[in-house]
């Protein structure tokens, strides 16, 4: 792990510094884990983000940290009295994840405010760069921390969830310099931001497979996280018998296939259905398993399919529950509905990538962003750069650094464009 803070050198060509700093961030990684892990909460991930904030500091933003651990570095607008144009991304990684995703848009941001300074050119809004706190689902159930606490969507029930070991989500936050018990002081108001512009990887293939270099998204799709329990009886493997078992472990595979089921369905609107997550007890291979928790997924564009899907995975795990003899219960994480970017947005970051004498091409998102939250809260659009084979979520995660350099110059761009328009 690196020890020191090197933000790279202001002279060094843009391309190059937005790199520097990208790869100069993968180095915070927690030892024990594969790729490129750095897990919200994490040593790793309390000691990249004061390397963030340095970085926003040395970039001449005023740096604040809020009661729900998101950074913030704001950069004074010519008419202060105007919302926001607020724009980033998030710093922490899945488990084994890459070096791009989140990383890039928030880095990008800070060396879009670089160019600014740099340049003498004062935006009209003020311009905040936002690393929010924990995008990706942790270990108390439930992902875009920070973005939520802005909406106002991070309840006090929610500080309450417990991870394995009993800690509190509350207790996690003070660690990462949060304050729980003023949660709501993280809530950003009403009509308090111009925009939001989010910087990403694609983490498809959509971009590779037509050609294109940027990409301007059309919507996110909304995801619904439910957690299945199945308990059935601890007993020798040995000595019970086929018919007399009440077997978690085969009721989960069962329940993992019925959800499969559910995802390839194509009526009409489309989503996809993972299981990607499970752990048995008491997880020996000469027990029979008395316990299994899942936790499963739906994601789609279409509200409808969701709510039908939701519906789908009652009825499968109730059904292996009476075959199998079983007690099944579900209960919901989330359930966030999908969102359309901002028209007029749409129309303004295609623009700015046509004005950098690129072609763009509209896309949906299968990934979840912060922006599905900012979106509650004024306009909100997306710009995606492509992931090579479309991996993502993998230490296989990779995005040439021409196109780093491209996307960071498009949300450049669109920053100026939109700082300019009439939302
Ligand atoms: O899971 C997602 O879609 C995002 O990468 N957190
Ligand atoms: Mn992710
Ligand atoms: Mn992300």
């Amino acid at each position: 792990m690196a020890s020191e803070v090197s933000p790279a050198a202001p002279s060094r060509p843009f391309s190059d510094r937005v790199w520097a700093n990208l790869m100069m961030l993968a180095e915070y990684a927690e030892p024990d884990q594969p790729g490129w892990t750095r897990r919200v909460f994490s040593p790793a991930y309390l000691e990249s983000r004061q390397v963030v904030a340095d970085l926003m500091e040395a970039t001449g933003l005023e740096v604040t940290r809020d009661a729900a651990g998101n950074l913030l570095g704001q950069l004074a607008g010519a008419e202060p009295d105007l919302p926001a144009l607020v724009i980033g991304s998030h710093t922490d990684t899945v488990a084994g994840g890459g070096r791009f995703d989140g990383m890039v848009g928030v880095v990008a941001a800070i060396e879009v405010a670089r160019r600014l300074r740099a340049e003498g050119t004062r935006l009209r809004h003020p311009l905040r760069v936002v690393d929010f706190l924990g995008e990706e689902p942790n270990r108390f159930g439930l992902s875009c921390l920070g973005s939520r606490a802005v909406t106002g969507h991070l309840d006090p029930a929610h500080l309450q969830l417990r991870d394995a070991s009993g800690l509190t989500l509350g207790e996690a936050l003070v660690g990462v310099g949060g304050q729980p018990e003023a949660i709501q002081s993280a809530r950003w108001k009403a009509n308090s931001i111009h925009g939001y512009i989010e910087l990403h990887v694609e983490q498809g293939a959509r971009l590779e497979e037509t050609g294109r270099r940027l990409g301007v998204v059309s919507g996110i799709v909304g995801i619904h996280r439910v957690r299945v329990e199945l308990v059935g009886r601890p007993d020798h493997a040995g000595t019970t018998p086929m018919g007399s078992r009440l077997d978690a472990m085969q009721a989960a595979a069962q329940v993992i296939l019925g959800i499969d089921r559910i995802g390839r369905r194509q009526e009409g609107a489309e989503g996809v259905a993972t299981v990607g997550q499970i752990a048995v007890e008491p997880n020996s291979p000469n027990v029979v398993a008395s316990r299994a928790t899942l936790v499963a997924e739906l994601r789609s564009l279409d509200a409808e399919w969701l709510a039908q899907g939701d519906q789908q995975v009652a009825a499968q795990v109730a059904q292996v529950a009476s075959e199998t003899g079983l007690v099944g219960e579900l209960s919901w994480l989330s359930q966030e509905a999908p969102v359309a970017c901002h028209p007029t947005l749409r129309r303004l970051l295609a623009q700015a990538v046509r004005e950098l004498g690129v072609d763009p091409v509209e896309l949906a998102s299968g990934a979840s962003h912060d922006a599905a939250h900012l979106a509650g809260l004024g306009p909100m659009g997306m710009l995606f750069i492509p992931s090579r084979g479309g991996r993502s979520h993998c230490p296989e995660e990779w995005t040439d650094p021409e196109q780093v350099a491209l996307g960071t110059a498009a949300l450049l761009r669109a920053v100026q464009v939109v700082d300019r328009a009439q939302l």
